[in-house]
C-alpha cells in the first residue's frame, strides 16, 4: 500500500503512531509532501527518521526550502563549515545536535514534486494555465510549488485526470475540521484516485494534535489524534 502525508512538521510520535495505526510494513511505500521540519518539537528526529526509511518518497515544502535558503546564505559568506553546521543546528532549539551534514545533504537533494500514472504529489500547489489545465511541473519554479496560497481554494480545481495531493495550509482553514479533504469529480465514486480532482492532507497536526493519512489503493484516510 501506499501511503500519503504532508505537514508532519516534527510531530515524530504522531507519526509514529499512525505508522502503527495502519500496520506500515516494509512492503508500503511512504510519500511526504514537504514541511516535515520546524514547528514541532522533533523535526530533526523525526527528518532522519524519514531518510533512513526504505520505500519513502520524500518531497520538499517551504520549510524545508526557507532552510535551504538560509543555509545557502552561510555558504556564500564562509568556508568555515564548522560553523555553518553550527548555526545550522542553531536553526533548531532543543534538538541541534541531532543535525549532521549527512541530513543537511539529504534535505538539500529533496525533490520538489513526484508525479505517478494517475497522480501528483506536491507541497503547496501546481501551476494552472487558465482552462485550469495542470501545466508541466519540470517547468515550475520550487517557489511556485512550495508557497502556492490559491490552490487551496475550493474552487480551483485542477483538469487533466490526475489526482493532487497537496497540504501547505490546513484544511480547518477552510472552515471545518482536521480532516483529510477530498474533492470527487461528478459523477464519481471515490473508490479510485483518479476519481478525486485534489486531496488537501494537511490536518495542522503541530496546533490540532491531529495527524492523518491516505492510502492511495484503497482510497481511506486514517488519523491519530489526542483521544487515541
Ligand atoms: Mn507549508
Amino acid at each position: 500500500m501506499t501511503y500519503i502525508f504532508s505537514d508532519i512538521h516534527g510531530e515524530d510520535e504522531l507519526f509514529c503512531r499512525l505508522l502503527e495505526k495502519v500496520k506500515f510494513s516494509e512492503g508500503d511505500t511512504l510519500v511526504s509532501c514537504g514541511d516535515m521540519l520546524e514547528k514541532g518539537k522533533h523535526s530533526v528526529r523525526l527528518a532522519k527518521r524519514l531518510f533512513a526509511m526504505k520505500n519513502a518518497v520524500l518531497l520538499a515544502g517551504n520549510h524545508e526550502y526557507d532552510f535551504l535558503k538560509y543555509y545557502w546564505a552561510l555558504m556564500r559568506r564562509t568556508e568555515d563549515y564548522a560553523l555553518v553546521l553550527e548555526k545550522l543546528q542553531a536553526y533548531f532549539p532543543g534538538e541541534g545536535a541531532l543535525l549532521d551534514w549527512d541530513t543537511v545533504d539529504r534535505i538539500e537533494a529533496l525533490p520538489y514534486f513526484y508525479e505517478a500514472a494517475d497522480y501528483i504529489c506536491v507541497h503547496a500547489g501546481v501551476p494552472l494555465d487558465r482552462e485550469g489545465r495542470i501545466l508541466p511541473l519540470r517547468d515550475a519554479i520550487p517557489e511556485q510549488l512550495v508557497y502556492d496560497r490559491t490552490f487551496r481554494e475550493p474552487s480551483v480545481l485542477p483538469k487533466g485526470g490526475k489526482c493532487v495531493f497537496f497540504g501547505h495550509t490546513t484544511t480547518m482553514s477552510l472552515g471545518g475540521g482536521p480532516a483529510i479533504a477530498r474533492y470527487l469529480r461528478e459523477g464519481a465514486k471515490g473508490d479510485r484516485v483518479s476519481d478525486f480532482y485534489k486531496i488537501h492532507l494537511d490536518t495542522g497536526a503541530w496546533m490540532s494534535g491531529v495527524l492523518g493519512c491516505f492510502c492511495i489503493e484503497t482510497c481511506q484516510s486514517f488519523y491519530v489524534g489526542p483521544e487515541d
